[in-house]
């Protein structure tokens, strides 16, 4: 059954529909063969998105995971390894790609919500020596997923980015959601995204956009990621109908991530009067929220989705409510009511 109309979707921030101004940037947009160079309304955004997280260069992408996946393929060889959160969505959610697309093997890092130390890395990276594989690159993953949204500020960014260069690694960020953190942080995203050399942000998630993600970095790496583009089926023609949407998702859509981020403080905090739902209010630092049920999981999506709340289980009794441009406040007051019955049983 496909969700809709009425609906209180917060499975996640990637159900946004387009905004009435991007489906008339989308009808108007001036479009050409992307996969030449010439569309120009992809280039804009390129450009726009490069200047904006103070990269080179930038790459359109369809998706975030196509966008993480080139950025390991561009800076790694087959065989190499690479230092990635136990949590992050690179090793998690992105199934198996990296083994299985560019074969390098992962390490996985420790840490509260997705967040490690300069130490942690130190630890994890190996010694010269042909027993071992390569280290070539570490993953950060800004806001962190499956932390429930948590943030990296700049200090602790810059500070495993100087551990793993130090050691000659590479430093990948997935930011797909990184307007959040810069919203939540009150700094520019540049700032943010300056100790990493490649950047993944996605149009697609809070920011409304149908589809589109952008990787961005030096241009030789973002000439390497456009070539492994086209190998993976990525190269998309008349992009720029995507892409004109994407603009307006850029230009307009990160400032009221803040609503969001209120609205999720909103939803914890009423939820933490709830007696069956374990929550932490103190915890949601942007759009999500982690709640611990006593009830399977599975039953009280199961409970809430005839109430006509939609979420998504992230373990056998926990569960993950992301807030976004579609649900109101008064849409999350009623998804309160209706979690508190359906946690209770
Ligand atoms: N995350 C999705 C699911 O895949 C879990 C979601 O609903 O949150 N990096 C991060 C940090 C992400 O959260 C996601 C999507 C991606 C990359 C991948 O983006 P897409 O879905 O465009 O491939």
């Amino acid at each position: 059954m496909a969700a809709g109309e009425g609906w209180i979707d917060l499975r996640s921030d990637t159900v946004t529909g387009p905004t009435p101004a991007m489906r008339r940037a989308m009808a108007e947009a001036e479009v050409g063969d992307d996969v030449y160079g010439e569309d120009p309304t992809v280039r804009r955004l390129e450009e726009e998105t490069a200047g904006l997280v103070g990269k080179a260069a930038a790459v359109f992408v369809p998706s975030g995971t196509m966008g993480n996946q080139l950025a390991l393929l561009a800076q790694t060889d087959r065989g190499d390894e690479i230092l990635v959160h136990a949590e992050a969505h690179i090793y998690y959610y992105e199934a198996g790609a990296p083994a299985a697309l560019a074969g390098l093997m992962c390490r996985l890092l420790p840490g509260a919500r997705g967040r490690f130390t300069a130490e942690d890395v130190a630890q994890a990276i190996r010694p010269a020596g042909s027993h071992f594989p390569p280290t070539r690159l570490l993953c950060v993953e800004n806001t962190h997923n499956r932390g429930g949204g948590a943030v990296w500020d700049a200090a602790a960014m810059a500070a495993v980015a100087a551990a793993a260069r130090g050691a000659g690694l590479g430093v990948h960020l997935d930011g797909a959601r990184i307007w959040n953190a810069a919203v939540a942080l009150g700094v520019g995203e540049a700032e943010l995204c300056a100790p990493a050399d490649t950047v993944l942000c996605c149009l697609s998630k809070g920011l409304c956009a149908p589809a589109g993600s952008l990787l961005c970095g030096p241009l030789e790496t973002i000439a390497r990621a456009r070539r492994w583009r086209k190998a993976l089926g990525g190269g998309m023609r008349q992009a720029g109908v995507l892409a004109a949407a994407g603009l307006v998702a850029l230009r307009q859509m990160r400032q009221r991530l803040a609503e969001d981020h209120a609205n999720a403080r909103f939803l914890a905090s009423a939820l933490a009067a709830v007696p069956t739902v374990r929550v932490d209010p103190a915890e949601v630092e942007t759009n999500m929220v982690r709640i611990g049920t006593d009830r399977p999981a599975a039953e009280v999506v199961a409970a809430l989705r005839g109430r006509g709340v939609l979420v998504n289980a992230t373990g056998p009794r926990t569960l993950r409510l992301v807030t976004h441009h579609d649900v109101s406040r008064a849409a999350c007051a009623r998804a309160v009511e209706a979690l508190a019955a359906a946690a209770s049983g």
